[in-house]
């Protein structure tokens, strides 16, 4: 009798787990996005809705994803890498090519931003553009007074009042760091020409007098505290930290900025592919692509989405610059061989 109600309880505990959904093995998404990328509000909801996990780890620079990717090319499923890096994954054959009939909001993309994105992602087959953004300055008008952000150019960053006192960052990133010097000094961020890099190397060298360190994330709140007073900065990153602290500012420099578009992508070695199609196809969704913009103040390539944003969104101009200043933006193309000549650059100015 005491065998026969040991059973029963067991056979309803059994029932009881099974019911619940805890006994059920749940798939696991891994992502790896920028920091500060996405609204989280996002990723609770997709785990609710397909039953999953998400594994969510993020990275600051192009060069740390890549490591870190390569390196253990199991560990993730969905990586979002910026146009010249997507042509870096294609070449080292590690991304899947994407079956478009799988992502059933995929015709809510601009048409003319899939075209541009031909430029790292011929015929547009292995990467979904994600979000587009402009490299500029921020600063905290606390230390910084008003007459020395008053020229908007990138000299800001040789300025004297600066001097010695250890207070300026640019990113972590050679591309950006040269770009800025490649505007400045008149050339296009894509310029690898002796004549170009020179002249960006130069500058760079009176730049970096008052340069403390070269990072992506930490400024955001080294700002807010005065440890740092000025630094490169990527648009919508500044738009999050400007919603909460109104002494700082942010600056689209007048010679013009880098531009990029980030993608989603997914890997060949993906353990996970119809989940991962799930997930870019949630963010696809228009009213979810408006969402996560209105959180990351980042423009989606998402033109549905773009037709929801708020009027404060669209005629943000440090978000949505016009066409006249546009023109002086370019966009951060692949190089090959030619980008090792900024690494060097950027290696030199970094040791000394
Ligand atoms: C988001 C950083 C934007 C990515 N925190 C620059 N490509």
């Amino acid at each position: 009798m005491k065998k026969f109600s040991v059973i029963i309880a067991l056979i309803a505990l059994v029932a009881l787990v099974s019911l619940s959904g805890c006994g059920k093995k749940q798939a696991t998404l891994y992502i790896f996005n920028w920091s500060d990328y996405i609204d989280t509000d996002l990723l609770r909801e997709f785990e609710k809705k397909y039953n999953c996990k998400i594994k969510y780890s993020t990275f600051d620079s192009n060069e740390n994803m890549l490591t870190k990717v390569k390196s253990s090319t199991q560990s993730f499923d969905l990586i979002f890498p910026s146009g010249d890096h997507v042509s870096i994954l294609r070449e080292l054959d590690m991304l899947e090519e994407l079956d478009k009939t799988k992502l059933t909001n995929y015709g809510n993309l601009d048409t003319s931003l899939l075209k541009k994105a031909e430029s790292f992602d011929p015929n547009n087959a292995f990467a979904i553009p994600y979000a587009w953004g402009l490299t500029g300055l921020m600063y905290n008008k606390q230390f910084v007074p008003q007459e020395i952000v008053a020229s908007n150019g990138w000299n800001i960053l040789g300025d004297s009042f600066f001097d010695g006192k250890n207070k300026i960052t640019m990113l972590d990133d050679a591309r950006e760091v040269i770009g800025a010097a490649l505007i400045y000094s008149g050339f296009s961020v894509n310029d690898a020409s002796p004549e170009a890099l020179k002249a960006a190397h130069d500058v760079l060298k009176i730049w970096d007098r008052n340069i403390t360190q070269f990072d992506s994330d930490s400024y955001k709140n080294e700002l807010q505290d005065g440890t740092t007073w000025l630094a490169q900065a990527y648009n919508g990153d500044a738009l999050q930290q400007m919603a909460t602290n109104k002494d700082l500012e942010f600056i689209l420099p007048k010679e013009g900025a880098a531009m990029w578009m980030d993608n989603i992508v997914m890997l060949k070695s993906s353990q996970n592919k119809e989940l991962s199609y799930q997930f870019i196809d949630f963010l696809l969704d228009a009213e979810n692509a408006k969402r996560n913009s209105d959180y990351t103040m980042y423009p989606t390539p998402n033109e549905a989405a773009m037709r929801l944003m708020g009027e404060d969104f669209i005629n943000n101009k440090l978000i949505n610059p016009d066409d006249e200043y546009l023109e002086k933006c370019y966009m951060i193309d692949y190089l090959g061989e030619a980008a090792r000549s900024f690494d060097q650059i950027y290696e030199d100015i970094k040791m000394n």
